[in-house]
C-alpha cells in the first residue's frame, strides 16, 4: 500500500493524536447518542486543518477494514465477522496526515446506514447527517455491484441531503453545497468486468452511467431519478472505485491477521487508489476561506448533538449559522483574550500616556484582535459579531484606562507625597517656615517640590497628572494659609515675647542690681558684726581680764585686809599683850618706873620699826615672799 502509518508524536501531557480509534459518538442503553469527552477533546485541540474522511454504507460490508487499511493497518476499527455489528455510533482516529505535516487525518467509522433492525432510523440519519457535516471525503461502502437497487439505497442519503439543503436561496447556497464532501462509492467484491457498451471503462465512468436519469413516468422511476438528481447535485466532486474481495472465502473471517501479502493485489491496488485519491484530492473543508480545523470540527459535532438532542435533523444552513454563531463567540472571545494578553505587556508600563494606550490599543487591535478574529468568523456579513467584539474589546479598553488613570493618579500622588514629605514636611515638623522668612522658605520648597515632580517621566495622561498638581496646589494652599498665619502669629508672639524678655532683662538688672546693693549692705552689715564681734569680744575679753584682776585685786585687798586683820589682830593681841605686858610693866613700871620709860620708848622704836615694815609691805603688795618675810 502507498500509505505509511506514522506513528504520532504525543509530547508528555498533550494527545494530539488518537493512538488507537477512540468512541466519538456512543449508543446508550436507550439507543441515544452520546458524545464522548475525551475524543472531543482530542479533536478540539488539534490546531491543524483537519482531513476528515468518514465512512458510511450497510453493516458489515468491510467499512472497518477499509479505515484500517487507509492508513496501512491490519487492525484498528474493530471488525465484524458476525452479524452483531462491531461498531455502534461514530468512531474516530485522530492521526497525522501521511502526505502532509501541516495536516491531520481525521478518520470515522460509523455503524452504518440501514443497519440492523433495532429500530434506529433517527440515529442512522443523526450519524449520516454529522458524517456529512465534518467529512471532507464520505465513502458509500455497498457490496457487490452499484446497480439500480444500490442506486435505491442512496435515497436515504438524497433525502437527508435534500432535507439539508432545505431553504436553498438563502444566500448561503454556495457555502451550503460546499459544506457537502465529496463523495466517493467504493464498491466492494465487485467481480464483474467495467465494461460500458462493449468498451471498457473507468469506475468513475461507470458510476456516471448509473447515475444517469431515465425516462419513465411510473413512481419508481421518477424517484429514482430524484435520488439520482440528488446526488449528483450535493456531491458533484464523486469517484468510484471498485474493489475484488480482498482474500478468499475462508479467509475472510480471519483478516485482521492477515499481512499484505496474503490479501489479493488488485485489492491492495485498489485501495492504495483510494487512499492516493484521498490525500491529494480531498482537502480539509473550508467556509468562507476558513479552513475547519478540529476546533471548528468540535463546534459543528457540538451544535449537531444539540439539535439531535432537541429531537430534528440539523439544515447545512442551520448548521452553518450555528456554527458562525459558536465560532464567532469563540473569535470574540479568543480575540479578547489576545487584546487582554496584548494590553497586559503594556499594563505592566502603567501608567502610560493617553497615546500610548490609544496607540497600543489600535496596534493590537489591528494586528492581533482582526486578524484572531478573522481566522474564527464565519458569515459576519452585517458586521454584528465584529460589533460585539469591538464592543467587548471598548469595554476592556475603557477598564484599562480607568486602570492607567488610577495608577497614574495613584503614583502621581505618590510621588507628590513623597516630594512633599522630604521637601516640606520634614522643613514643616522642624518649623522651618516659621520666622520672618519661613513663607518664603515655604515657597521655595514647594517649587522644589513641582520641579522634581516634573523631572518624574511614565507619569500617564498629561490631564491626570495635572489634576493631581492641582489637587496638591489647593492642598499646599491650605498649608500656605496656615503658614501665613502661623508666622503671623507668631512675630507677634515674638515680639511679645521679645517685650517681656526685654522686661524680664530690665527686671533682672533691677533684681542685680538691688541684689548688688544688698550684697554689698550684707557685706557692710557682715563687717560691721565681725567688727562688733571683735570688739564685743576684745570687751569681753578685757572685761574678763579686769574682772579677774579686779577679783585679784580684791582678793589681793582682801587677802592684805585679812592679812592686815589678821596683823592687826597679831599687833592687837601683841598689843594687848603688849598691854597686858605693858600694864604688867606698868606695875612693874611703876614698880620699876624708869625702867618702863625706858622700855617704853624702846617700844615705842620697835613700833616705829613695825610701821616701816608695813609700810614697806604695802610698798611690795605682790610680794608674799616679803609679806611672809
Ligand atoms: N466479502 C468481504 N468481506 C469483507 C471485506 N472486508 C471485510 N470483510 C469481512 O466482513 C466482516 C465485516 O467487516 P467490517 O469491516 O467489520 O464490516 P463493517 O461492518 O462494514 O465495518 C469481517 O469479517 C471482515 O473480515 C470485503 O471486502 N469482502
Ligand atoms: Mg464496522
Amino acid at each position: 500500500m502507498s500509505t505509511t502509518h506514522q506513528e504520532p508524536s504525543s509530547p508528555v501531557g498533550l494527545k494530539p493524536y488518537m493512538t488507537e480509534p477512540q468512541p466519538l459518538l456512543t449508543v446508550d442503553s436507550n439507543g441515544k447518542l452520546q458524545l464522548n469527552e475525551d475524543t472531543m477533546r482530542t479533536i478540539e485541540n488539534c490546531t491543524q486543518p483537519v482531513v476528515c474522511v468518514g465512512v458510511i454504507g450497510p453493516a458489515r460490508t468491510g467499512k472497518s477494514l477499509l479505515m484500517n487499511r487507509l492508513l496501512g493497518r491490519q487492525s484498528g476499527f474493530d471488525l465484524g465477522s458476525t452479524l452483531d455489528s462491531k461498531t455502534k455510533g461514530i468512531w474516530a482516529w485522530l492521526v497525522p496526515h501521511p502526505k502532509d505535516a501541516n495536516l491531520s487525518l481525521l478518520l470515522l467509522d460509523t455503524e452504518g446506514l440501514a443497519h440492523a433492525a433495532d429500530g434506529c432510523c433517527d440515529r442512522e440519519n443523526y450519524i449520516f447527517v454529522l458524517t456529512v457535516l465534518i467529512s471532507g471525503c464520505l465513502l458509500y461502502n455497498c457490496q457487490g455491484v452499484f446497480d439500480a437497487e444500490k442506486v435505491d439505497k442512496l435515497e436515504l442519503i438524497a433525502n437527508l441531503s435534500q432535507h439539508m439543503v432545505d431553504k436553498m436561496g438563502s444566500g448561503r447556497d454556495t457555502d451550503v453545497l460546499q459544506l457537502f464532501p465529496a463523495l466517493y462509492i467504493v464498491v466492494r467484491d465487485f467481480t464483474l468486468e467495467l465494461v460500458m457498451d462493449g468498451e471498457r471503462c473507468s469506475p468513475d465512468e461507470y458510476l456516471e452511467r448509473c447515475l444517469k436519469t431515465k425516462f419513465g413516468h411510473n413512481k419508481e422511476t421518477r424517484t429514482r431519478n430524484a435520488t439520482k438528481d440528488a446526488v449528483k447535485s450535493y456531491f458533484p466532486n464523486r469517484a468510484c472505485f471498485v474493489l475484488p474481495r480482498p482474500t478468499e472465502e475462508e479467509k475472510l473471517s480471519a483478516l485482521e491477521e492477515l499481512g499484505e501479502e496474503d490479501l489479493k493485489p488488485n485489492f491492495v491496488k485498489g485501495v492504495n487508489d483510494i487512499c492516493d485519491r484521498i490525500h491529494k484530492e480531498v482537502k480539509p473543508k473550508s467556509i468562507q476561506g476558513k479552513v475547519f480545523i478540529g476546533r471548528v470540527l468540535g463546534t459543528l459535532i457540538r451544535d449537531c448533538l444539540k439539535a439531535f438532542e432537541s429531537g430534528y435533523i440539523p439544515t447545512a444552513l442551520s448548521t452553518l449559522e450555528a456554527l458562525s454563531k459558536t465560532e464567532c463567540s469563540k473569535g470574540i472571545e479568543a480575540a479578547l483574550e489576545m487584546y487582554r494578553a496584548s494590553m497586559d505587556v503594556l499594563k505592566e508600563d502603567f501608567p502610560v500616556t493617553e497615546e500610548q494606550l490609544v496607540g497600543h490599543h489600535y496596534e493590537t487591535f489591528e494586528t492581533v484582535v482582526k486578524p484572531e478574529f478573522d481566522k474564527y468568523v464565519v458569515f459576519d456579513d452585517k458586521a454584528d459579531g465584529f460589533r460585539k467584539l469591538e464592543e467587548a474589546i471598548a469595554n476592556h479598553y475603557k477598564y484599562l484606562r480607568k486602570i492607567n488613570e488610577e495608577d497614574s493618579r495613584a503614583l502621581c500622588q505618590q510621588i507628590v507625597k513623597t516630594l512633599h514629605e522630604v521637601c516640606v514636611l520634614t522643613a514643616f515638623e522642624e518649623n522651618s517656615y516659621t520666622g520672618e522668612y519661613g513663607l518664603k522658605r515655604f515657597d521655595e520648597d514647594v517649587e522644589k517640590v513641582f520641579c522634581w515632580f516634573g523631572r518624574y517621566s511614565h507619569k500617564g495622561p498629561p490631564e491626570i497628572v495635572s489634576a493631581a498638581l492641582e489637587e496638591y496646589k489647593t492642598k499646599i494652599g491650605d498649608l500656605r494659609t496656615t503658614i501665613e498665619v502661623n508666622a503671623t502669629e507668631i512675630a507677634r508672639k515674638n515680639e511679645e515675647i521679645d517685650e517681656q524678655q526685654r522686661r524680664a532683662i530690665h527686671a533682672g538688672e533691677q533684681r542685680k542690681k538691688l541684689e548688688r546693693n544688698f550684697d554689698e549692705f550684707k557685706t557692710q552689715v557682715r563687717r560691721k558684726e565681725e567688727r562688733d564681734r571683735r570688739q564685743l569680744k576684745e570687751l569681753t575679753t578685757k572685761l574678763g581680764d579686769l574682772r579677774l584682776q579686779h577679783k585679784e585685786e580684791m582678793l589681793e585687798v582682801q587677802r592684805k585686809a585679812k592679812w592686815q586683820d589678821m596683823e592687826m589682830q597679831r599687833a592687837n593681841l601683841q598689843l594687848q599683850h603688849s598691854l597686858e605686858i605693858q600694864k604688867e610693866r606698868n606695875q612693874e613700871q611703876r614698880e620699876t618706873e624708869r625702867n618702863l620709860k625706858e622700855r617704853m620708848q624702846m617700844l615705842k622704836r620697835q613700833n616705829q620699826r613695825l610701821e616701816v615694815c608695813l609700810e614697806q609691805l604695802q610698798e611690795n603688795d605682790s610680794d608674799e615672799d616679803c609679806i611672809i618675810m
